[in-house]
């Protein structure tokens, strides 16, 4: 089987709602060598991204969409454990990661964090629904030098800039860089609230918080 039909069946079994067929898949996808993270993105996320617009097109319904969550969730659980902790390492740099206040959508900032994680950074993942000032007090308590906000809501992003705005309130902003994600930001969102960058996905996250530790 090829990676394009590979991907396409992860994607598909995202797409079914049905656990045992994600994990089915994801097993699969790692019988035949290929990396979680393309797993991930190209094969999972698609399919997840498809089951959004079924959603919006009122082909799908909720239930579906929390059943496609779970079984995302579970080919990704997978895929975690088998990726590097590299616990023993010197740290990259001290990041907190969450999703805004009023979104419970976490599966992408589990992943972004994940990853990130693998990649050698010390990952203070701190939850959704977080309350905007919980991201400041735990870059204070871990003097982490890096926050990522997660908002998958239009209503919801307006948290990105609010937290920017309170690090300069409280006379922080210089101590942390700002990285943003989910599925409405983009580089223009960034820019326009001041955040240090925008991470389209979990792989450019690690690529964008490695540039910011120049
Ligand atoms: Co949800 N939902 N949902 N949802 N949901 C969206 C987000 C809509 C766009 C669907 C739609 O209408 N087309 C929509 C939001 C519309 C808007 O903008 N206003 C929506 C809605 C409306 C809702 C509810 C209000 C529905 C309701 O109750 N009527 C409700 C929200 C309640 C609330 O938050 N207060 C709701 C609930 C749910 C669940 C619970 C059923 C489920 C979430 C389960 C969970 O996360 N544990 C869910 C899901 C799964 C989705 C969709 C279908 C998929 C999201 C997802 O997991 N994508 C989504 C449609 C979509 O986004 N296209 C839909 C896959 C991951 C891998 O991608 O974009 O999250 P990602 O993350 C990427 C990327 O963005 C980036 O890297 C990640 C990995 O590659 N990234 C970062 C993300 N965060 C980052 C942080 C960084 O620092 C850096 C990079």
């Amino acid at each position: 089987m090829s990676k394009e039909e590979m991907f396409k069946e992860l994607s598909d079994a995202v797409i079914s709602c049905k656990k045992d067929t994600v994990t089915a898949a994801v097993e699969k996808a790692k019988g035949q060598g290929l990396e979680p993270a393309e797993i991930i993105e190209k094969g999972l996320a698609t399919g997840m991204n498809e089951v959004g617009i079924l959603f919006e097109r009122g082909k799908l319904f909720l239930p579906h969409v929390m059943m496609a969550a779970g079984a995302m969730e579970a080919g990704v659980a997978i895929l975690e454990a088998d990726m590097p902790k590299d616990a023993a390492k010197k740290k990259l740099a001290v990041i907190v990661n969450g999703t805004v206040e009023g979104d419970v959508h976490d599966i992408g900032k589990s992943i972004v964090s994940t990853m990130l994680q693998s990649a050698g950074f010390e990952v203070h993942d701190i939850g959704r629904d977080v309350p905007l000032q919980d991201f400041i007090d735990k870059a204070k308590e871990t003097s982490a030098t890096m926050i990522g906000l997660s908002a998958l809501m239009t209503t919801t992003m307006q948290g990105q800039k609010d937290v920017i705005e309170m690090l300069k309130e409280q006379g922080m902003r210089d101590n942390v860089k700002i990285m943003i994600g989910g599925a409405p930001a983009t580089q223009a969102w960034a820019d326009k609230i001041g955040a240090d960058c925008y991470a389209e996905n979990a792989s450019e996250a690690v690529v964008k918080a490695k540039e910011l530790l120049v």
